[in-house]
């Protein structure tokens, strides 16, 4: 009776370490994409994600870039609900770059919150010369995190820039592109993800 019994909390504490597993963030602060819950297209509230009851605002796109720079924390308390609301192209992955590109771009009416969203996946390359990173096409968001705080230079006057120790995302909030020189650090690249100026996902090589 006491094995049985035993078992049964063992198997039920598994259960409860994998659902916090899940559900909690990554130690860096980030969310790593990950399945939504429910049927993203199916999600009413798919684009509100400082969760004030508007979906498709300036305000949720500024909440959607603070993620990036300040990890979950930037999205309250309720994370997990402005994460699912976060998968705006519905393909599944939430709180990415080419969701956040596509929020904009629906804010400023270059496209429409059709879901899904047919995505066409890119492959493009970046290079870093002389402490200037370039990128070889043109780009609709940039996001960096660096092996160490370091002063970082925006090169691109149409475009904004939002840093935080470490972490830098590159974006614009009236749907602007950028290719060629973008930014200026003296730091090692731990990690780089793009989306193009339509919100697609890219796989950028080093050239
Ligand atoms: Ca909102
Ligand atoms: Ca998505």
């Amino acid at each position: 009776m006491c094995k049985k019994l035993f078992t049964g909390i063992t198997i039920i504490g598994v259960l409860v370490l994998v659902i916090l597993m899940i559900s909690c963030e990554d130690n860096d602060g980030t969310l790593d994409p990950i399945d939504s819950i429910k049927s993203p297209c199916d999600n009413e509230n798919r684009g509100d994600i400082n969760l004030d009851g508007l979906p498709y605002t300036i305000a949720d796109a500024i909440f959607y870039v603070n993620y990036f720079v300040y990890g979950l924390e930037a999205l309250g308390p309720d994370f997990q609900t402005a994460a699912e609301n976060s998968d705006i192209n519905g393909d599944g992955k939430v709180l990415t770059l080419p969701d956040l590109v596509l929020l904009i771009g629906i804010i400023v009416g270059d496209e429409t919150p059709f879901c899904p969203k047919n995505l066409e996946l890119k492959r493009y390359e970046y290079w870093v010369e002389n402490t200037v990173l370039s990128v070889s096409d043109e780009l609709g968001a940039l996001y960096l995190e660096l092996d160490r705080v370091t002063d970082i230079h925006l090169l691109n006057s149409d475009m904004e820039m939002k840093k935080d120790t470490n972490r830098v995302i590159v974006y614009s909030l009236v749907g602007d592109a950028f290719s060629g020189q973008i930014l200026r650090f003296d730091a090692n690249i731990v990690k780089i993800e793009v989306a193009t100026a339509e919100g697609d996902p890219v796989i950028l090589h080093k050239y």
